[in-house]
């Protein structure tokens, strides 16, 4: 017999590439019915419907794998430079149906399963979404992915595989309460261990310098350590056979036992120990745009990116790879500063571990990471304090000194001994504590720095970082977010993707701006027509969803007005209630005759950060108003609010394309871009809006015919604050606002209880950071133009088709063109 070393395949299918089931039918339902009996270990007809979902999944996956399989082995055939994106987040979405589109297998899994017996549907209507992110920065990271994978970039995913996602939202008597997010109870078809593939990740501990054969060395001495195991996911690009790779990390104890207390005699406690390790990836933190500086944070940040740089080093490079020509091979694109820990990491990784000089490393270094920002709220930029970072992570902050001393010079030498301005650029802040600005560091380090939106990206050169920018301006760039049509065009607007098809034919789906091609039809009474009534079904549908989930329903004729976003006070959920009071009080005040009144629905969806005050209060407001308006018989069923709890990605599916007004109405200068503005308006819903984020190239390619526009501009709203802003002046100018106050403070949505809202009240008379009583007359009267228009189907409607028509610039498949183009400088490979 052969030894082992000798062994090579013979068999024929040994020797064949991986082949995927038969694109049929037949081929489905025998794969299916193979995963439901051998890998779920049942028959079809002792089968439930979780069974038969994770089945399903299963056989999707099979047809997706030989591709996959193939794209691995090409990348690193090929080593052709490849995108690391470094995310924190990423707010998926239900998997199941944007794996049947991208594969081609919706029909043939539809009438395969219906073969079986079985309603797709049903299963559909079982996957728990991965909520692995809060917001719009989690959701663009996913909406990247896909069309990187749609573009044929190879591209590497690199996050964190929680446990437990985004909480459940529920309300009890209109306030939220928080559940945990079992997403993966039910088992996660999805994903792939890859525990073979793990990389120990260390902390704590001191460093120590040696002699190593007469150069004095520095290395890290960590007291303890993690295992981080891969679950790889597939992200496939659509109709294009190309699968990427999402890999998210999970911690794992890496010692059974601690031997100390094993030895004591305490077996029980030394097993239990290991739970801590463990911790690390347990769950993600609930704040969109305030981080909390809390050990565990910045334990998960280091956890993950450190995990990833290893596994492209160790993995992705063929062996030998000689590193001073990483930057040809990869860049790693930071997710805001979530993963800026990575700066500091690879410099060890270079320095200590692979033994190259300080200066080649950081010059590796500075062309491998470039930075995106995603905010201006002074509050949102993260800072992790000295204390913390050295306690954790010394050798890090060893290395961030240094490269802040190199980087302090670099300014001496080029603006001179400013004191001032060496306090105001240096990484190292000193107050109110001393701290490491991430922002800083990133900008630092890093070939590029976006913003995410026109005015953003300006803002963030002319305030935020305006001393880096002007030392490198060329440094800086803006490419404006976009969001996948795949998910929110094609899949969540079946109908009006069959009429753009049969109108434009097919190739919109991977080239947006095509849709341009409907303003020919803006005016085709037919067209227009079928539009309309796209949009009627869209409302029915969601009709039936609320219906089912919490036995809401949106009558017909009433315009659906939604604001769905996360709750935060710069997004001014409070300015909607304002409008939605003053509505009310309209009415039931006898000022203007409930028949002239505009039937209207108002829908929110937003979670608030579990510890974030202000905003639980705000919907509780929302919750309390929404059942005072809702059982007024004076106001005879015209103003109806809804809030859904429980906001996810899915519940946007439904709601974004049966939308008529989007509401887009943060403070001018604090929302860095939006993407729920892009989704809407692609849908065929008009904005609302402030001059704020996207919302203003929004409006520019849209036209002004055909979008809301209020509020102060950003340069207005300096203005007003340079010159001290008073809210409570506006309360006693604005008749219509302090009627809407005071009902509130009267206590009319709180049982007559003052008490209830009194902290919200006083917010906005005394403070109102976010100026919603400077807006809220030109609000109003931006909502009666919206009635005005509305009144007008036929030119409501021709608004609606030139949104969508006008939109395709905000696909986020040009945004992957222009990341490429100005900071990546990757190619495809097909
Ligand atoms: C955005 C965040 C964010 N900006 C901290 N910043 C987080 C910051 O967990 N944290 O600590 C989480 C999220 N998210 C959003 O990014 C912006 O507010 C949006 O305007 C923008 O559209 C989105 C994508 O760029």
């Amino acid at each position: 017999t052969p030894s082992a070393s000798e062994l090579r395949p013979t068999h024929p299918l040994a020797l064949a590439p991986v082949a995927a089931p038969p694109a049929s039918v037949d081929g489905f339902v025998r794969r299916f019915l193979q995963n439901l009996n051998f890998d779920q270990g049942v028959a079809l007809s002792t089968s439930d419907d979780n069974d038969r979902y994770l089945a399903l999944a299963g056989t999707v996956r099979d047809y997706l794998m030989a591709r996959w399989l193939d794209d691995q082995a090409q990348q690193s055939r090929q080593q052709s430079k490849t995108v690391c994106y470094l995310s924190a987040e990423y707010l998926l979405g239900r998997q199941l149906d944007n794996n049947l589109l991208a594969a081609r297998l919706t029909e043939i899994a539809t009438e395969a399963l219906a073969q079986c017996g079985i309603d797709i549907d049903d299963l559909r209507a079982l996957e728990i979404e991965p909520g692995l992110g809060n917001g719009g920065l989690g959701r663009l990271a996913a909406c990247f992915i896909d069309s990187l994978a749609t573009m044929s970039i190879p591209t590497i995913g690199y996050g964190i595989r929680y446990e437990y996602g985004i909480f459940r939202q529920a309300f009890a008597d209109g306030q939220q309460v928080e559940q945990p997010d079992a997403w993966l109870r039910l088992g996660s078809p999805w994903d792939f261990p890859h525990p073979e593939a793990a990389q120990t990740i260390s902390f704590g501990g001191r460093t120590e310098t040696y002699d190593d054969d007469g150069v004095e060395r520095t290395r890290w001495v960590p007291e303890w350590n993690v295992l981080a195991v891969p679950y790889n996911m597939m992200v496939p690009g659509y109709h294009n056979g190309r699968v990427n790779t999402l890999r998210l990390w999970r911690a794992v104890a890496t010692n059974a036992f601690d031997l100390h207390t094993f030895n004591s005699g305490d077996y029980v406690a030394s097993v239990r120990a290991q739970t801590f390790a463990e911790n690390i990836s347990k769950v993600l933190y609930p704040e969109d745009s305030t981080p909390q500086g809390k050990e565990l944070r910045l334990q998960q940040q280091y956890f993950f990116v450190a995990a990833s740089i290893a596994d492209f080093v160790e993995h992705v490079l063929p062996d030998g790879f000689d590193l001073t020509k990483l930057p040809e091979r990869v860049i790693f694109q930071l997710n805001d500063t979530h993963p800026v820990i990575g700066v500091p990491e690879l410099m060890r990784v270079l320095v200590d571990e692979k033994g190259m000089e300080w200066d080649a490393a950081w010059a590796i270094t500075q062309k491998c990471f470039a930075y995106t920002c995603h905010t201006l709220l002074p509050e949102a930029l993260e800072v992790w304090s000295v204390d913390l970072l050295g306690r954790l992570l010394p050798r890090h902050l060893e290395i961030i000194y240094r490269i802040n001393d190199a980087f302090l010079l670099e300014v001496r030498e080029r603006f001179g001994d400013d004191e001032m301005l060496i306090r105001d650029m240096s990484i190292i802040g000193e107050h109110p504590f001393r701290s490491v600005r991430m922002a800083y560091l990133a900008t630092v380090a890093g070939s590029k720095v976006n913003g995410v939106a026109e005015l953003h990206s300006q803002l963030l050169r002319d305030n935020v970082l305006k001393d880096f920018a002007r030392m490198w301006p060329e440094k800086f760039t803006n490419v404006t977010n976009g969001v996948t049509p795949r998910r929110f065009l094609r899949l969540a607007n079946p109908e009006l993707s069959t009429l753009i098809t049969e109108t434009l034919g097919a190739g919109w789906t991977v080239d947006l701006e095509r849709l341009r091609g409907l303003e020919a039809y803006a005016d085709d009474p037919e067209f227009r027509e079928r539009f309309a009534a796209v949009k009627a079904a869209n409302k029915r549908r969601l009709s039936r969803v609320l219906a089912a989930r919490d036995g809401t329903t949106i009558d017909d004729g009433h315009l659906l007005d939604v604001m769905i976003k996360r709750l935060h006070e710069y997004k001014r959920q409070t300015l909607k209630v304002l409008h939605i009071v003053s509505a009310y009080d309209e009415i039931v005040s006898g000022r203007v005759p409930v028949e002239k009144v505009q039937p209207r629905t108002f829908l929110f969806g937003a979670k608030a950060a579990p510890g974030y005050a202000m905003a639980k209060h705000i919907i509780h407001l929302i919750n309390a108003v929404g059942e005072v308006v809702n059982a007024d018989p004076r106001v005879e069923g015209r103003l109806k609010v809804l809030y859904p709890s429980n906001y996810n990605v899915t519940l946007a599916e439904s709601i974004i394309p049966a939308a008529d007004l989007s509401e887009q109405i943060s403070l001018a200068g604090k929302e860095a871009s939006g993407t729920g503005n892009m989704k809407l308006a692609l849908n065929g819903a008009l904005t609302i809006g402030t001059d704020d984020g996207a919302n203003v190239e929004i409006r520019q390619l849209v036209g002004d015919d055909n979008f809301f526009l209020f509020g102060m501009s950003e340069p207005e709203v300096e203005a007003l604050w340079a010159e001290g802003y008073r809210p409570a002046d506006f309360y006693h100018e604005d008749e219509r606002l302090r009627r809407a106050i005071d009902l509130i403070a009267a206590g009319a949505f709180s049982g007559g209880d003052r008490s209830v809202f009194e902290p919200l009240i006083s917010n906005l008379l005394y403070d109102d950071r976010f100026m919603a009583l400077a807006d809220f007359g030109s609000y109003l009267d931006a909502q009666e133009r919206v009635d005005a228009a509305y009144a007008d189907q036929d030119a409501w409607v021709r608004s609606a088709i030139l949104n969508v028509a006008r939109s395709g610039f905000f696909s986020s498949d040009r945004a992957m063109r222009d990341y490429l183009d100005r900071i990546w400088h990757a190619t495809p490979v097909h």
